[in-house]
């Protein structure tokens, strides 16, 4: 076919809803007949990067790796997507330097970090509150918001299905789909 490769770059805070995002989006995409390659935590920081920690140093070289690995499947034509907190703007910079401008969606999974940690899916935050796990972002690391991305998604406000059709609704506004 004529598909070209994109990385749609999802960022935010654990339990913003990242992943669910990213699969619900991929199953819309595969269905409509298009390559995709979901890169998350899953697949890559039990992998590639399972030497890498959560201080900032590596943090930086998990997100470098990963626009490398994304690199590879959208020159591949695939649509990448990638489901990581990503939290330094600079990094997320970097990772868009590596594609056209054109191919580089950057999407904020947007949700209060107070929602987030009253959601807390894995009770990682319940740890981090009482100190078990360091280093935890949005409570002990930072998280910087996307300034200017090509979308932002509410998952606060708005159902999986909303924040699906309004990735899928870029995704066909700018001709990537
Ligand atoms: C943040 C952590 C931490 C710390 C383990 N801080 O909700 P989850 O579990 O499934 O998603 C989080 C995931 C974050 O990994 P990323 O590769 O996306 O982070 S980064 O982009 O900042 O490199 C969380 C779990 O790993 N987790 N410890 N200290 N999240």
């Amino acid at each position: 076919s004529s598909q070209k490769g994109a990385v749609i770059w999802l960022t935010g805070l654990s339990g913003s809803g990242k992943s669910t995002l990213a699969n619900c989006v991929e199953a819309a995409l595969f269905a409509a007949g298009y390559q995709t390659y979901l890169l998350d935590g899953d697949n890559i920081r039990n992998g590639l990067n399972r030497d890498l920690s959560f201080s900032e140093e590596d943090r930086r070289e998990n997100i470098r790796r990963i626009s490398e690995v994304a690199k590879l499947f959208a020159d591949s034509n695939s649509i990448v997507l990638t489901a990581f907190i990503s939290p330094y703007r600079a990094d997320r910079s970097a990772a868009r330097k590596k594609f056209e401008s054109d191919e580089f969606i950057e999407v904020y999974v947007k949700c209060s970090l107070a929602v987030c940690e009253s959601r807390d899916p894995k009770g990682l935050y319940k740890k981090a509150r009482s100190g078990i796990i360091p280093s935890f972002t949005g409570i002990d690391s930072p998280y910087e918001p996307p300034e200017s991305p090509e979308l932002i998604v509410d998952t606060e406000q708005q159902d999986l299905e909303t924040c699906t059709n309004q990735v899928i609704q870029y995704l066909k506004d700018k001709n990537i789909i």
